[in-house]
C-alpha cells in the first residue's frame, strides 16, 4: 500500500511538474473530472487503494487534464514536500504545510532529478497497465446480458474492423451527404440488441416520457442531452464490465453495427419489411422492439421504429480513410440513424444521416446504448506525455 500510494502521489508529482512547465489548461472531460473528484474524496477519506484506483481513470480517460487542475489539487491537499519528496507513510494530513506547490514551482536540480525518477516508474507502471488490456477476440455477434434494475439488457459484439461508410453513387434515393469513405473501428464494443425500451428508461430515471406508451415499446421523447443523464446514471451503478462504460455509440460504430458486414441500402436479409418498422407497415406507432427480424449480428430495429441519436456533433464526411472518428469538432446538431415508424423506405437505409439540436424531443426518436472500452490509445498518449517529462533534466 505504500508504495501505492508513492506512486500515485508520483504521478501527481511529474504531471504537476510538466503543468507548470507547458502551461496547458485542457478542458476536463466529464468522466476525468468525475475521476479526478473521486480521487481527491478518497484521499481525504484516506482511502489510498481507492484513490490510486481513480488516479487511474483520470489517466485513462484524459491525461492532457491531470496536469491543469494538479494546482488544485495541492491547495486542497496540503502536502509538505519533505513528505512528498521522501517516503510517504499513509495517512498524509490533508491540514499540513502546504508547500507542496511552491517548492515545484521552484524546482531546484534536486528536484528535477526526482521527477525523473518518478516519470521512469509511471512509465513502467502505464506499460504493464496496457498489457493489462486484454485482447478482444470475441465473435462478431456474441451476447451477453445485464440486469440493471431488475431489467435484462442484451448486448451484441461488434469486433474491431474496416468498412465502407456511406452510400455508393449507384444507391437509389442516395444523398450527398453520405460520400462514401473507409473507416476503421479499432475496438470492438457491445451494442444494445434493441433500441432503449420505455421499461429500461424508467427503471433508472423514474419517468417515461414517450408518447406511445408500452415498457417494452421503444422509449422516444428523448432529447440527446436527456440520454446524457441515463447514461450517466447507468455509469454511475458501476456495473458495466470491467474496462468498459455505458455510452452513445458513435456514428460510424452505430453504421458498421447495422451494416454487420452488408454493403447494401438495408442490412440482414436486405429487405425493409423484413428487417424493421416504417410508414409503409407501422400502422403511424412505434413496435415492441425485437419483433422484426435481427441482423447478421444479432441487433433488432436498426431499420426503423425510432430513430436513434449517435454521439458525434454533425458535420461532413471526409474524403479519405480515417479511424476511429467521433464526428465533428465544433457544431451545433447531434446525428441520429436509421428512421422511424414515420419514415418512407428511403429514410429507413443503413447510410442515412439525420441530425438535430441535442435539446428537442420527438415521438420518432429513441436511442441505443453501447459499451465502449476505455481507449488503449490513451493510455499511449500517456506514454508519450511522460516520455516528455523524462526529457527535464
Ligand atoms: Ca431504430
Amino acid at each position: 500500500m505504500k508504495t501505492t500510494f508513492t506512486l500515485f502521489l508520483s504521478c501527481l508529482c511529474c504531471l504537476f511538474f510538466y503543468a507548470v512547465s507547458f502551461g496547458q489548461t485542457p478542458a476536463p472531460p466529464t468522466e476525468a473530472a468525475e475521476a479526478w473528484n473521486s480521487a481527491l474524496k478518497s484521499l481525504k477519506d484516506s482511502n489510498w487503494k481507492q484513490a490510486d484506483e481513480s488516479f487511474d481513470l483520470v489517466l485513462l480517460f484524459a491525461p492532457k487534464y491531470a496536469p491543469a487542475h494538479i494546482g488544485k489539487l495541492c491547495v486542497e491537499l496540503k502536502v509538505p514536500e519533505e513528505r512528498f519528496l521522501g517516503n510517504i507513510e499513509p495517512p498524509v494530513g490533508i491540514d499540513e504545510l502546504p508547500n507542496f506547490k511552491t517548492a515545484l514551482e521552484n524546482a531546484d536540480p534536486a528536484y528535477k532529478r526526482q521527477i525523473q525518477g518518478y516519470a521512469d516508474t509511471l512509465n513502467l507502471r502505464l506499460k504493464a497497465m496496457l498489457e493489462r488490456v486484454p485482447k478482444d477476440n470475441r465473435k462478431a455477434g456474441e451476447r451477453v446480458e445485464l440486469k440493471i434494475k431488475g431489467i435484462d439488457y442484451a448486448f451484441r459484439w461488434c469486433p474491431a474492423g474496416t468498412f465502407l461508410m456511406g452510400s455508393p453513387q449507384n444507391e437509389a434515393d442516395r444523398r450527398d451527404t453520405e460520400n462514401q469513405h473507409r473507416v476503421t473501428l479499432s475496438s470492438g464494443f457491445w451494442m444494445l440488441e434493441t433500441e432503449v425500451t420505455q421499461g429500461m428508461w424508467a427503471s433508472v430515471m423514474g419517468n417515461n416520457p414517450s408518447y406511445f406508451k408500452g415498457i417494452k415499446l421503444p422509449v422516444e421523447q428523448v432529447s440527446w442531452d436527456d440520454c446524457q443523464e441515463y447514461i450517466k446514471k447507468l455509469n454511475g451503478l458501476g456495473i458495466a464490465p470491467k474496462g468498459f462504460k455505458f455510452s452513445l455509440p458513435t456514428e460510424a460504430q452505430w453504421e458498421y453495427a447495422c451494416r454487420a458486414g452488408t454493403t447494401g441500402a438495408y442490412g440482414g436479409t436486405g429487405k425493409l419489411d423484413d428487417m424493421g418498422w416504417y410508414s409503409d407497415n407501422s400502422g403511424g406507432t412505434t413496435h415492441v422492439v425485437g419483433t422484426k427480424r435481427a441482423n447478421a449480428w444479432g441487433l433488432f430495429d436498426m431499420h426503423g421504429n425510432v430513430w436513434e441519436w449517435c454521439s458525434d456533433l454533425y458535420g461532413d464526411y471526409p474524403n479519405g480513410a480515417v479511424t476511429d472518428p467521433v464526428g465533428a469538432n465544433t457544431g451545433s446538431f447531434r446525428v441520429f440513424r436509421g428512421g422511424s415508424w414515420f419514415c418512407s423506405a428511403e429514410y429507413c437505409r443503413s447510410a442515412v444521416r439525420g441530425y438535430d439540436t441535442p435539446g428537442n424531443r420527438y415521438h420518432r426518436l429513441g436511442f441505443r446504448l453501447s459499451l465502449v472500452r476505455f481507449s488503449p490509445e490513451s493510455v499511449m498518449s500517456v506514454l508519450a506525455f511522460v516520455s516528455g517529462c523524462s526529457t527535464v533534466r
